[in-house]
């Protein structure tokens, strides 16, 4: 992030939206202040600097204004930043709900999953307990609705609680999961748009309809981000396959461990079938954990 917005011929998309990240950044610390002193300390922790992700939906919303608010007036100067400031600002309260949202759903799925690490760091659920962890969760998801109202859009107000749902859905999804649903290619896209790409789909929606674009640009604005969050946890998830634990900030093969299985693991199962059955075996009996894990290396090796 920062520095300049180019070397030779190549653009960095963080740096043409460097200044209002930051923006962001500020906003979302003030947005979590709280007169309770624990809840605030543990809202704020992956708000911190050098905690705060790559704050890659905050990117892709505000290039994604950029690109759509240049059909209004022709006037205005700067159409990367200073567009219509209240439309913008308005945008930009999107970019920070939307990553207030995906932290809250961070907090909880450390949770649900026992993590014990996330961004690099200790997770707070091992730093503060699960209890607390749960609460500034909840706390970062009303925090987020009283942002959303601010926005004064009953159609993004909607689009962005489905999103929020579909987190919900996405991650009983993966806990519930039948063995055939775990080793279906289709269900496998399905709780990925649930789990990652509606957030990312319904915030695109909602800075196109800011803009005051039509409904259809607005539907293309909806199908880039889900096509993106479906590749982008395709992406997360082959990282967690191909990666090693200091590359990642965490365990690496953590999915299978936990017992989920991703899309790397289908193709790894297409190349060596006895896998699929060691993992119907369940990862009680150590022997299954070590078979199942060499057959993964050796599938690891060939990619
Ligand atoms: C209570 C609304 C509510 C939700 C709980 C736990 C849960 C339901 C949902 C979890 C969904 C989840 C963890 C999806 C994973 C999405 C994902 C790709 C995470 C990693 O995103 P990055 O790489 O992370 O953008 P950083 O750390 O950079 O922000």
């Amino acid at each position: 992030q920062g520095g300049n917005s180019s070397v030779g011929e190549q653009v960095y998309p963080f740096s043409l939206v460097s200044d209002e990240l930051s923006l962001i950044g500020n906003r979302l610390r003030e947005m979590v202040v709280s007169e309770v002193p624990k809840l605030a300390l543990a809202a704020e922790y992956f708000f911190e600097m050098g905690v705060e992700g790559k704050r890659f939906r905050p990117t892709v919303l505000l290039l994604m204004a950029s690109s759509l608010n240049v059909s209004l007036p022709e006037s205005v100067p700067d159409p990367v930043i200073n567009f219509s400031s209240d439309l913008r600002t308005r945008q930009q309260r999107i970019a920070e709900i939307t990553e207030m949202i995906h932290v809250a759903s961070l907090l909880h799925d450390d949770v649900l999953d026992d993590a014990d690490t996330r961004r690099g760091v200790r997770s707070l659920n091992i730093l503060m307990g699960n209890k607390l962890s749960v609460l500034a969760g909840d706390f970062l998801f009303s925090r987020a609705c009283v942002g959303l109202a601010s926005v004064k859009d009953p159609e993004v107000f909607s689009l962005m609680s489905a999103a929020i749902e579909h987190l919900v859905a996405g991650e009983i999804m993966q806990m519930t999961s039948t063995s055939e649903d775990l080793f279906s290619m289709d269900q496998y896209m399905r709780k990925t748009y649930y789990k990652t790409a509606s957030l990312i789909a319904n915030s695109c929606k909602s800075i196109a309809i800011l803009a005051g674009q039509t409904t259809e640009v607005a539907m293309l604005a909806y199908d880039y981000g889900r096509n993106l969050g479906l590749a982008y946890q395709l992406i997360d998830d082959v990282l967690d396959f191909t990666g090693t634990s200091a590359s990642l900030g965490k365990g690496s093969l953590s999915d299978i461990r936990n017992g989920i299985i991703t899309a790397p693991i289908l193709f790894a199962i297409e190349e060596f079938p006895e896998l699929r059955e060691v993992i119907n075996q369940g990862f009680d009996d150590p022997k299954n954990v070590d078979l199942s894990l060499e057959y993964l290396g050796k599938s690891r090796g060939i990619q």
